[in-house]
Protein backbone atom coordinates (compact mmCIF):
# COMPACT_ATOMS: atom_id res chain seq x y z
CA UNK A 1 0.00 0.00 0.00
CA UNK A 2 1.47 3.53 -0.72
CA UNK A 3 2.42 5.31 2.00
CA UNK A 4 0.14 8.27 0.89
CA UNK A 5 -2.84 6.00 1.00
CA UNK A 6 -2.05 4.49 4.25
CA UNK A 7 -1.78 8.78 5.58
CA UNK A 8 -5.57 9.31 4.35
CA UNK A 9 -6.97 6.88 6.34
CA UNK A 10 -5.64 8.38 9.66
CA UNK A 11 -7.24 11.36 11.63
CA UNK A 12 -5.24 14.06 10.78
CA UNK A 13 -5.59 17.47 10.09
CA UNK A 14 -4.92 19.71 7.04
CA UNK A 15 -3.80 18.49 3.66
CA UNK A 16 -1.25 15.99 2.53
CA UNK A 17 1.59 17.85 1.76
CA UNK A 18 4.64 15.05 2.05
CA UNK A 19 6.00 12.04 3.44
CA UNK A 20 9.37 10.51 3.54
CA UNK A 21 11.14 7.68 5.55
CA UNK A 22 12.97 8.53 8.54
CA UNK A 23 14.76 7.77 11.96
CA UNK A 24 17.42 5.07 12.41
CA UNK A 25 15.75 2.23 14.54
CA UNK A 26 15.80 -0.98 14.18
CA UNK A 27 12.82 -2.81 14.39
CA UNK A 28 9.87 -0.44 12.69
CA UNK A 29 9.97 1.16 9.54
CA UNK A 30 9.41 4.66 10.08
CA UNK A 31 8.09 7.64 8.21
CA UNK A 32 7.21 11.35 8.83
CA UNK A 33 4.05 12.96 7.13
CA UNK A 34 3.69 16.54 6.82
CA UNK A 35 0.50 17.98 6.35
CA UNK A 36 -0.33 22.07 5.36
CA UNK A 37 -3.07 22.61 8.04
CA UNK A 38 -4.35 26.54 7.18
CA UNK A 39 -1.39 27.56 6.45
CA UNK A 40 0.51 26.07 9.56
CA UNK A 41 2.78 23.03 8.94
CA UNK A 42 1.62 19.64 11.46
CA UNK A 43 3.85 16.68 10.85
CA UNK A 44 2.86 13.53 12.13
CA UNK A 45 5.31 9.73 12.32
CA UNK A 46 3.35 7.29 10.57
CA UNK A 47 5.24 3.96 11.54
CA UNK A 48 4.99 0.26 9.92
CA UNK A 49 4.85 -1.99 12.71
CA UNK A 50 7.49 -4.62 12.53
CA UNK A 51 5.06 -7.67 13.36
CA UNK A 52 8.05 -10.49 12.79
CA UNK A 53 8.57 -8.91 15.96
CA UNK A 54 5.49 -7.86 17.95
CA UNK A 55 2.91 -10.95 17.94
CA UNK A 56 0.04 -9.12 19.21
CA UNK A 57 -0.63 -5.71 17.84
CA UNK A 58 -3.51 -5.11 19.45
CA UNK A 59 -2.02 -6.25 22.99
CA UNK A 60 0.71 -3.78 21.68
CA UNK A 61 -1.64 -0.76 20.41
CA UNK A 62 -3.66 -1.05 24.14
CA UNK A 63 -0.14 -1.03 25.67
CA UNK A 64 0.93 2.06 24.25
CA UNK A 65 -2.48 3.84 24.20
CA UNK A 66 -3.29 3.44 28.03
CA UNK A 67 0.33 3.87 29.07
CA UNK A 68 0.48 7.17 26.97
CA UNK A 69 -2.84 8.40 28.33
CA UNK A 70 -1.80 7.76 31.49
CA UNK A 71 1.05 9.43 31.41
CA UNK A 72 -1.04 12.36 29.70
CA UNK A 73 -2.84 12.46 33.09
CA UNK A 74 0.15 12.58 35.65
CA UNK A 75 1.83 15.22 33.30
CA UNK A 76 -1.20 17.95 33.40
CA UNK A 77 -1.77 16.77 37.20
CA UNK A 78 2.11 17.97 37.49
CA UNK A 79 1.64 20.73 35.79
CA UNK A 80 3.51 19.81 32.82
CA UNK A 81 2.62 19.98 28.89
CA UNK A 82 1.08 16.43 28.22
CA UNK A 83 1.29 17.62 24.46
CA UNK A 84 5.11 17.45 24.29
CA UNK A 85 5.96 15.34 27.03
CA UNK A 86 4.10 12.27 25.89
CA UNK A 87 3.23 10.78 22.58
CA UNK A 88 -0.02 11.69 21.51
CA UNK A 89 -1.16 8.50 19.05
CA UNK A 90 -3.98 9.39 16.50
CA UNK A 91 -6.67 6.87 15.51
CA UNK A 92 -8.16 6.01 12.27
CA UNK A 93 -10.78 7.54 10.55
CA UNK A 94 -12.60 4.23 11.61
CA UNK A 95 -11.88 5.02 15.48
CA UNK A 96 -9.30 2.26 15.51
CA UNK A 97 -5.90 2.63 17.18
CA UNK A 98 -3.97 1.18 14.05
CA UNK A 99 -4.65 0.57 10.50
CA UNK A 100 -4.51 -3.47 9.16
CA UNK A 101 -3.64 -2.22 5.12
CA UNK A 102 -4.81 -4.70 2.29
CA UNK A 103 -1.06 -5.55 1.92
CA UNK A 104 -0.90 -7.17 5.25
CA UNK A 105 1.10 -4.41 6.83
CA UNK A 106 -0.03 -2.86 10.11
CA UNK A 107 0.25 0.85 10.38
CA UNK A 108 0.13 3.50 13.15
CA UNK A 109 0.36 7.59 13.68
CA UNK A 110 1.11 9.87 15.76
CA UNK A 111 1.75 13.62 16.24
CA UNK A 112 5.61 14.11 15.70
CA UNK A 113 6.77 16.45 18.99
CA UNK A 114 7.50 20.20 17.54
CA UNK A 115 11.00 21.60 17.31
CA UNK A 116 12.57 18.21 18.67
CA UNK A 117 15.43 16.08 17.68
CA UNK A 118 16.75 12.71 18.76
CA UNK A 119 20.67 11.92 18.57
CA UNK A 120 22.26 8.32 17.23
CA UNK A 121 25.42 8.86 19.49
CA UNK A 122 26.10 11.42 22.34
CA UNK A 123 27.89 14.88 21.74
CA UNK A 124 28.25 15.96 25.34
CA UNK A 125 28.27 14.49 29.18
CA UNK A 126 25.08 16.80 29.48
CA UNK A 127 22.86 15.51 26.50
CA UNK A 128 23.85 12.46 28.17
CA UNK A 129 22.71 13.07 31.65
CA UNK A 130 19.46 14.79 30.16
CA UNK A 131 18.70 11.40 28.66
CA UNK A 132 19.32 9.75 31.89
CA UNK A 133 16.83 12.58 33.78
CA UNK A 134 13.88 11.57 31.10
CA UNK A 135 14.48 7.82 31.13
CA UNK A 136 14.80 8.03 35.30
CA UNK A 137 11.36 10.41 35.23
CA UNK A 138 9.51 8.13 33.14
CA UNK A 139 10.19 5.03 35.27
CA UNK A 140 8.99 7.52 38.30
CA UNK A 141 6.06 9.15 36.91
CA UNK A 142 4.41 5.54 35.68
CA UNK A 143 5.46 3.89 39.47
CA UNK A 144 1.80 4.06 40.23
CA UNK A 145 0.55 2.41 36.92
CA UNK A 146 -1.02 -1.03 37.70
CA UNK A 147 1.53 -3.52 35.85
CA UNK A 148 -0.95 -6.01 35.59
CA UNK A 149 -2.91 -4.57 32.82
CA UNK A 150 0.02 -4.42 30.78
CA UNK A 151 0.28 -7.47 28.04
CA UNK A 152 4.07 -8.73 27.79
CA UNK A 153 4.72 -7.16 23.87
CA UNK A 154 7.81 -9.51 23.93
CA UNK A 155 7.81 -12.38 26.46
CA UNK A 156 11.15 -13.11 28.27
CA UNK A 157 12.34 -9.72 26.46
CA UNK A 158 15.56 -8.90 28.84
CA UNK A 159 15.47 -12.68 30.68
CA UNK A 160 19.04 -13.03 29.72
CA UNK A 161 19.33 -16.74 30.32
CA UNK A 162 16.59 -17.83 28.92
CA UNK A 163 17.89 -16.10 25.27
CA UNK A 164 20.67 -17.71 26.07
CA UNK A 165 19.36 -21.01 26.23
CA UNK A 166 16.18 -21.01 23.85
CA UNK A 167 17.81 -18.61 21.19
CA UNK A 168 21.42 -18.05 21.27
CA UNK A 169 22.51 -22.14 21.61
CA UNK A 170 20.19 -23.35 19.40
CA UNK A 171 20.82 -20.55 16.74
CA UNK A 172 24.50 -21.77 17.20
CA UNK A 173 23.74 -25.59 16.80
CA UNK A 174 21.82 -24.69 13.67
CA UNK A 175 23.76 -22.37 12.12
CA UNK A 176 21.16 -21.89 9.24
CA UNK A 177 22.91 -20.30 6.95
CA UNK A 178 26.13 -21.27 7.39
CA UNK A 179 27.94 -18.59 9.60
CA UNK A 180 29.24 -20.25 12.11
CA UNK A 181 32.97 -20.97 10.52
CA UNK A 182 33.41 -16.89 10.64
CA UNK A 183 32.46 -15.87 14.02
CA UNK A 184 33.73 -19.16 16.25
CA UNK A 185 36.17 -17.35 18.85
CA UNK A 186 33.29 -14.79 19.21
CA UNK A 187 30.63 -17.20 19.96
CA UNK A 188 33.45 -18.54 22.20
CA UNK A 189 33.55 -15.02 23.68
CA UNK A 190 29.92 -15.13 24.80
CA UNK A 191 29.32 -18.58 25.86
CA UNK A 192 32.18 -18.52 28.83
CA UNK A 193 30.05 -15.74 30.40
CA UNK A 194 27.04 -17.87 30.65
CA UNK A 195 27.78 -17.69 34.87
CA UNK A 196 27.01 -13.80 35.10
CA UNK A 197 23.77 -14.30 32.79
CA UNK A 198 21.56 -15.16 35.45
CA UNK A 199 22.58 -13.33 38.72
CA UNK A 200 19.75 -10.66 37.62
CA UNK A 201 17.16 -13.46 37.05
CA UNK A 202 17.87 -15.49 39.98
CA UNK A 203 17.70 -11.71 42.69
CA UNK A 204 13.84 -11.81 40.89
CA UNK A 205 13.25 -15.50 41.67
CA UNK A 206 14.61 -15.47 44.67
CA UNK A 207 12.76 -11.76 45.80
CA UNK A 208 15.75 -9.39 46.02
CA UNK A 209 14.81 -7.30 43.35
CA UNK A 210 11.19 -5.59 42.51
CA UNK A 211 9.38 -5.82 39.16
CA UNK A 212 8.76 -2.50 38.11
CA UNK A 213 6.82 -1.00 35.05
CA UNK A 214 9.89 0.04 32.79
CA UNK A 215 10.86 1.27 28.83
CA UNK A 216 13.09 -1.47 28.63
CA UNK A 217 14.47 0.03 25.44
CA UNK A 218 16.41 2.89 26.68
CA UNK A 219 18.46 3.81 23.83
CA UNK A 220 19.48 7.32 23.26
CA UNK A 221 17.71 8.24 19.91
CA UNK A 222 14.46 6.75 22.19
CA UNK A 223 14.16 10.56 23.73
CA UNK A 224 13.30 13.56 22.14
CA UNK A 225 15.67 16.97 22.92
CA UNK A 226 14.27 20.40 22.31
CA UNK A 227 15.90 21.10 19.21
CA UNK A 228 16.48 25.15 20.62
CA UNK A 229 16.88 24.45 24.22
CA UNK A 230 18.91 20.92 24.24
CA UNK A 231 16.73 19.71 27.18
CA UNK A 232 15.17 16.27 27.29
CA UNK A 233 11.53 16.30 26.23
CA UNK A 234 10.03 13.18 25.76
CA UNK A 235 10.51 9.41 25.81
CA UNK A 236 9.32 7.46 23.03
CA UNK A 237 9.45 4.03 21.17
CA UNK A 238 6.89 2.38 23.92
CA UNK A 239 6.37 -0.96 22.36
CA UNK A 240 8.26 -2.85 25.63
CA UNK A 241 7.02 -0.57 28.57
CA UNK A 242 6.42 -3.76 30.34
CA UNK A 243 7.04 -5.06 34.15
CA UNK A 244 10.52 -5.51 33.88
CA UNK A 245 13.48 -4.17 36.31
CA UNK A 246 15.22 -0.55 37.05
CA UNK A 247 18.35 -2.00 35.92
CA UNK A 248 17.43 -3.15 32.38
CA UNK A 249 16.86 0.53 31.81
CA UNK A 250 19.82 1.61 33.50
CA UNK A 251 21.82 -0.92 31.76
CA UNK A 252 20.45 -0.45 28.64
CA UNK A 253 21.28 3.11 28.00
CA UNK A 254 24.66 2.83 29.32
CA UNK A 255 25.16 0.17 26.91
CA UNK A 256 24.30 2.22 24.21
CA UNK A 257 25.19 6.22 25.34
CA UNK A 258 28.28 5.68 27.03
CA UNK A 259 29.74 4.30 24.37
CA UNK A 260 32.73 6.03 22.30
CA UNK A 261 31.08 4.70 19.23
CA UNK A 262 28.52 3.73 17.55
CA UNK A 263 26.53 0.51 17.99
CA UNK A 264 28.10 -0.97 14.60
CA UNK A 265 31.82 0.64 14.84
CA UNK A 266 33.69 -2.16 13.33
CA UNK A 267 37.29 -0.42 14.29
CA UNK A 268 37.03 -1.73 18.15
CA UNK A 269 39.60 0.94 19.15
CA UNK A 270 37.24 3.04 18.96
CA UNK A 271 35.01 1.19 20.79
CA UNK A 272 35.53 2.04 24.86
CA UNK A 273 32.61 2.67 27.55
CA UNK A 274 33.23 6.17 28.71
CA UNK A 275 33.78 6.53 32.38
CA UNK A 276 32.47 10.19 32.63
CA UNK A 277 29.74 9.51 30.64
CA UNK A 278 28.45 6.21 32.83
CA UNK A 279 28.93 8.87 36.10
CA UNK A 280 26.73 11.86 34.01
CA UNK A 281 24.06 9.31 33.16
CA UNK A 282 23.96 7.71 36.69
CA UNK A 283 23.72 11.30 37.71
CA UNK A 284 20.46 12.17 35.64
CA UNK A 285 18.68 8.90 36.13
CA UNK A 286 19.05 8.74 39.83
CA UNK A 287 18.20 12.49 40.33
CA UNK A 288 14.41 11.25 39.36
CA UNK A 289 14.50 7.14 39.96
CA UNK A 290 16.81 6.79 42.51
CA UNK A 291 14.79 7.65 45.55
CA UNK A 292 12.63 4.44 44.89
CA UNK A 293 15.25 2.07 44.52
CA UNK A 294 16.61 -0.29 46.70
CA UNK A 295 19.96 -1.04 48.21
CA UNK A 296 19.98 -4.25 45.90
CA UNK A 297 19.05 -2.00 43.06
CA UNK A 298 21.62 0.14 43.04
CA UNK A 299 24.30 -2.41 43.83
CA UNK A 300 23.65 -3.41 40.74
CA UNK A 301 23.49 -0.62 38.44
CA UNK A 302 27.17 -1.24 37.33
CA UNK A 303 26.51 -5.05 36.77
CA UNK A 304 23.74 -4.26 34.95
CA UNK A 305 25.33 -2.40 32.18
CA UNK A 306 28.01 -4.99 31.50
CA UNK A 307 24.71 -7.44 31.61
CA UNK A 308 22.24 -5.56 28.91
CA UNK A 309 25.49 -5.37 26.48
CA UNK A 310 26.14 -8.76 26.82
CA UNK A 311 22.58 -9.72 26.22
CA UNK A 312 22.31 -7.38 23.45
CA UNK A 313 25.29 -8.49 21.65
CA UNK A 314 24.31 -12.26 21.96
CA UNK A 315 21.58 -10.76 20.59
CA UNK A 316 23.17 -9.52 17.62
CA UNK A 317 24.77 -12.55 17.23
CA UNK A 318 21.80 -14.97 17.11
CA UNK A 319 20.50 -12.71 14.50
CA UNK A 320 23.76 -13.12 12.66
CA UNK A 321 23.69 -17.16 12.22
CA UNK A 322 20.08 -16.85 11.85
CA UNK A 323 20.64 -14.75 8.53
CA UNK A 324 19.28 -11.50 9.56
CA UNK A 325 15.61 -12.41 10.34
CA UNK A 326 15.24 -9.41 13.28
CA UNK A 327 17.15 -6.57 13.19
CA UNK A 328 16.84 -4.00 10.52
CA UNK A 329 20.61 -4.14 8.57
CA UNK A 330 22.19 -2.22 5.90
CA UNK A 331 24.72 -4.60 4.64
CA UNK A 332 25.36 -8.33 5.22
CA UNK A 333 27.70 -8.84 8.12
CA UNK A 334 26.20 -5.78 10.31
CA UNK A 335 24.55 -7.99 12.95
CA UNK A 336 28.26 -9.73 13.21
CA UNK A 337 29.74 -5.94 13.42
CA UNK A 338 27.50 -5.39 15.98
CA UNK A 339 28.31 -8.38 17.86
CA UNK A 340 31.58 -7.84 17.75
CA UNK A 341 31.44 -4.26 19.25
CA UNK A 342 29.26 -5.07 22.10
CA UNK A 343 31.76 -7.64 22.86
CA UNK A 344 34.31 -5.38 22.94
CA UNK A 345 32.20 -2.72 25.32
CA UNK A 346 31.59 -5.91 27.77
CA UNK A 347 35.43 -6.42 27.93
CA UNK A 348 36.16 -2.59 28.62
CA UNK A 349 33.27 -2.58 31.42
CA UNK A 350 34.76 -5.86 32.80
CA UNK A 351 38.13 -4.24 33.45
CA UNK A 352 35.97 -0.71 34.67
CA UNK A 353 33.86 -2.22 36.76
CA UNK A 354 35.77 -1.36 40.22
CA UNK A 355 35.60 2.39 39.23
CA UNK A 356 32.14 2.24 38.06
CA UNK A 357 30.58 0.78 41.05
CA UNK A 358 32.92 3.29 42.97
CA UNK A 359 31.10 6.14 41.09
CA UNK A 360 27.77 4.31 42.11
CA UNK A 361 28.34 4.19 45.71
CA UNK A 362 30.11 7.97 45.57
CA UNK A 363 26.53 9.05 44.06
P1 LIG B 1 12.05 1.76 16.35
O1 LIG B 1 11.25 0.80 17.17
O2 LIG B 1 12.28 1.27 14.98
O3 LIG B 1 13.29 2.15 17.06
P2 LIG B 1 11.05 4.42 17.04
O4 LIG B 1 9.67 4.56 17.56
O5 LIG B 1 12.14 4.52 18.03
O6 LIG B 1 11.13 3.06 16.19
O7 LIG B 1 11.25 5.54 15.92
C1 LIG B 1 12.43 5.59 15.14
C2 LIG B 1 13.03 7.00 15.16
O8 LIG B 1 12.06 7.94 14.65
C3 LIG B 1 13.37 7.54 16.54
O9 LIG B 1 14.66 7.15 16.96
C4 LIG B 1 13.27 9.06 16.34
O10 LIG B 1 14.45 9.57 15.79
C5 LIG B 1 12.16 9.20 15.32
N1 LIG B 1 10.86 9.52 15.98
C6 LIG B 1 9.99 8.61 16.42
N2 LIG B 1 8.93 9.20 17.01
C7 LIG B 1 9.11 10.54 16.95
C8 LIG B 1 8.35 11.70 17.37
N3 LIG B 1 7.16 11.62 17.98
N4 LIG B 1 8.84 12.91 17.14
C9 LIG B 1 10.03 13.02 16.50
N5 LIG B 1 10.79 11.97 16.06
C10 LIG B 1 10.35 10.73 16.28
C1 LIG C 1 16.09 -2.37 19.05
O1 LIG C 1 13.78 -0.38 18.24
P1 LIG C 1 15.12 0.11 18.68
O2 LIG C 1 16.05 0.36 17.55
O3 LIG C 1 14.94 1.29 19.61
C2 LIG C 1 15.62 -3.45 20.02
C3 LIG C 1 16.34 -3.27 21.35
C4 LIG C 1 17.85 -3.35 21.15
C5 LIG C 1 18.25 -2.30 20.13
C6 LIG C 1 19.71 -2.41 19.80
C7 LIG C 1 11.97 -4.27 20.29
O4 LIG C 1 15.73 -1.10 19.57
O5 LIG C 1 15.95 -4.29 22.25
O6 LIG C 1 18.52 -3.13 22.36
O7 LIG C 1 17.50 -2.44 18.90
N1 LIG C 1 14.18 -3.37 20.20
C8 LIG C 1 13.43 -4.47 20.15
O8 LIG C 1 20.12 -1.27 19.13
O9 LIG C 1 13.89 -5.60 20.01
MG1 LIG D 1 13.63 3.27 18.73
Amino acid sequence: MEIIDVCKQFRFDGDFVSCKEFGSGHINKTYIAEYNDNGHTQNYVVQRVNNNVFKNIDDLMNNVFAVTSYLRDVITKNGGDPDRETLHYIRTKDGDKYLKADDGGFYRAYIFVKDSISYDSVDSAETFMSSGVAFGRFQRLLSDFDADTLAETIPNFHNTPWRYENEFMPAVQRDAVGRKSSCVQLIDDYISRRSVMSRLTDMIDSGELPLRVTHNDTKLNNVMFDANTGECVCVIDLDTVMPGLALYDFGDSIRFGASTASEDEQDLDKVYMDIDYFAAYAKGFLSEAGEALTQAEKDNLAFSALLMTLECGMRFLTDYLNGDTYFNTEYDDQNLARAKNQMKLVKDMEAKMPVMEQIIKEL
